[in-house]
């Protein structure tokens, strides 16, 4: 942080957090480990822009990890959820909301035919894990290297974001009997998966991915990748599971499945379907999903799932972001803004790689090309470390991680762009002195 950005309420707060959670934070991604420096305290959000308890305001390129495709706090939708709350914030019972959200969901993914809302992406991942498994009978996973499903023991095993951000392999206390049942193979390798797949015949129940890779910086499917998973696991009788946590509702409206065209057999959701509230999900055909208690044999429940202020903050997303929502628009400033970046590193003599698509970016510090984690993971950290922190004394808020990607809302503005290319301009200038 530059001097003449104070940050001594953050400092003060940030001591004391180190007494009380570990690293100071409630996610390890969000400690700054592999950027230096220390996280900054919140003290509002609106629109494109977040401002610490010092002052200090930022645009913000992390928009919750990708919640936000709306931006902070939207009008509509805080006074949504103050009415809401006036009703009552959680029942443990039914309640209208629940039955809107998911119809909303079902209309955008054809492959989802019933749904089960979460309280968080990683207990939808569990679920569909489980699911996957019941459906099956079998128990190995395929996972990619780099892809991140959240925290769950079974795919805690050479996962990306925070994992990656880290420099983990693994999470200790998964027990080896866990992590063998999990067969990691590099993403956009359709060869390694037939490999592990004849390997272990009729003992896999699914290969779960992100169909567009975000955990270890945004990687793409190369051409004929998502369609090769699918014509495997059908042949080997495996369930395809997309982990689109961060793509559903993010690159199109019906995620990576209606960009691709691409159907799974079991989907993942999350983020955007809550607006900034806690919510996740999994759904899949009638007759996967007959075999969820109470109409059948897998167990899986959620204290807080479906409570009114969380589907309210889907709801208001999902209505603003029905078809055609702002995606071609999105998509048009994101490509604008990943060329720019290009051209501002180039002047520099810096190599980058920037990817994109959609409303995600990732600028890898790197030569490329980037096709999975291997190649992600050989991208120069301490120069992105360097980057963020020149960013961030700019006022421009990047997510604190090589391997994570940018969220673009559509709270930011031109002046947004042109100021977080202005800084990126001078913080390459000043990287490459
Ligand atoms: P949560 O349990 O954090 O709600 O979701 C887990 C998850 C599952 N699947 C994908 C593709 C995800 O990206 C995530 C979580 N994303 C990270 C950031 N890339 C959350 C940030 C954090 O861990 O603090």
């Amino acid at each position: 942080m530059s001097p003449e950005r104070p940050t001594d309420r953050s400092r003060a707060l940030f001591a004391r957090a180190l007494e009380l959670f570990p690293g100071g934070v409630d996610s390890p991604v969000r400690a700054f480990k592999s950027v230096g420096g220390e996280p900054f305290f919140v003290a509002s959000a609106r629109g494109s822009r977040i401002t610490d308890i010092d002052g200090n305001d930022y645009i913000d390129w992390v928009m919750s990890w990708g919640p936000l495709i709306l931006g902070h706090a939207p009008a509509a939708l805080i006074s949504a959820l103050q009415a809401r709350a006036t009703l009552g914030t959680s029942y443990g019972a039914p309640c209208p909301e629940e039955v809107r959200l998911a119809e909303a969901v079902v209309a955008r993914f054809p492959s989802i035919q019933k749904i089960r809302f979460t309280s968080s992406g990683t207990e939808a991942a569990m679920s569909a894990v489980r699911l996957a498994r019941a459906a099956t009978g079998r128990s190995r996973l395929i996972k990619c290297d780099g892809c991140y499903h959240g925290h769950l023991d079974a795919l805690l095993v050479r996962a990306g974001s925070g994992l990656a951000t880290q420099g983990l392999a693994d999470s200790a206390g998964v027990p080896a009997s866990v992590a063998e049942l999990t067969t990691v193979v590099p993403y956009n390798d359709l060869k390694a998966v037939e490999a592990a797949l004849h390997a272990h015949p009729s003992e896999y129940a699914a290969i779960l991915v992100e169909p567009v890779a975000a955990n270890m910086g945004l990687v793409l499917p190369e051409p004929g990748y998502l369609e090769g998973l699918a014509r495997l696991a059908r042949a080997a009788g495996v369930l395809l599971v997309f982990d689109e946590v961060i793509t559903g509702f993010r690159i199109s409206p019906g995620g990576a499945q209606e960009r691709y065209g691409v159907a799974a057999d079991i989907t993942i959701l999350g983020k955007i379907i809550g607006g900034g509230l806690p919510v996740g999900a999994y759904g899949a055909s009638r007759e996967l999903m007959g075999l969820v208690a109470p109409d059948g044999p897998m167990y899986q429940g959620g204290t807080l799932s479906g409570n009114p202020l969380a589907m309210t903050g889907g709801l208001l997303s999902l209505e603003a972001l029905a078809p055609p929502g702002p995606y071609a628009a999105l998509e048009a400033v994101a490509l604008d803004l990943a060329a720019g970046l290009r051209e501002d590193a180039a002047a520099s003599g810096i190599p980058v790689v920037v990817t994109q698509l959609g409303s995600l970016l990732t600028l890898f510090f790197a030569r490329g090309p980037i096709r999975n984690y291997a190649e992600a993971g050989g991208a120069d950290r301490g120069a992105f470390a360097r980057f963020h922190q020149a960013m961030l004394t700019r006022g421009v808020f990047l997510p604190p991680s090589q391997f994570e990607a940018w969220f673009l809302s559509t709270a930011h503005q031109p002046v947004d762009i042109e100021a977080t290319r202005i800084a990126a301009r001078e913080s390459f200038a000043a990287m490459s002195v």
